[in-house]
């Protein structure tokens, strides 16, 4: 399983990777019944936004992503409009458009951070395109709150998908 997470820097990847990582390898997916760790993927990580454009050489990538996460820093209102126009651009991506989306809504340990549904809302999700299979789940990268209940459901979206078509 090929997971690509994309998000602006700063949003708090790294943070997530390695907590993740850090976890526990006993502990049980409630849904899957298995740690993702067991399950065998690869993980890249980008940034996105600024200066830095899609490049052709991503886009290699593209088509071999299952999994995408968008990780947003729910405590930084001021990059909100860059981070709605960088998703919806990298989703504009025709190579992207089978994929599973995940949208953590992180930093939710922040006081003043905006809600999953408040992200929702400022990211517009509503406006994704139909046959998009996307969940926004609210996450801390410090705390881990929220991180198993994503990928778990990031996992198994894609799972399904994949039996479906065998
Ligand atoms: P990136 O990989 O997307 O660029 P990082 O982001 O993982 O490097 O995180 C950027 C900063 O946000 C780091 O702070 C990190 O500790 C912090 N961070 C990440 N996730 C969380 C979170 O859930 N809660 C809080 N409070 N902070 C978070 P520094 O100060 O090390 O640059």
């Amino acid at each position: 399983m090929r997971i690509l997470m994309v998000g602006l820097d700063n949003s708090g990847k790294t943070t997530i990777v390695l907590k993740i990582n850090g976890e526990d390898t006993s502990v049980i997916s409630p849904t899957l019944g298995f740690n993702i760790k067991t399950i065998g993927y690869t993980l890249n990580i980008w940034d996105v936004g600024g200066q830095k454009t899609i490049r052709s050489y991503w886009r290699n990538y593209f088509e071999q992503t299952d999994g995408l996460v968008w990780v947003v820093d729910s405590s930084d209102l001021r990059r909100l409009d860059d981070c709605r126009y960088e998703l919806h651009n990298l989703l504009k991506e025709e190579r992207l458009s089978g994929a599973s989306l995940l949208i953590f809504a992180n930093k939710q340990d922040i006081q003043g951070a905006l809600s999953p549904d408040e992200i929702a809302n400022v990211l517009n999700l509503e406006a994704m395109d139909n046959s998009r299979h996307w969940r926004i789940v609210g996450c801390s990268a410090y705390t881990g709150e929220g991180l198993l209940e994503g990928f778990d459901w990031l996992v198994q979206d894609v799972a399904s998908r994949i039996y479906m078509l065998d």
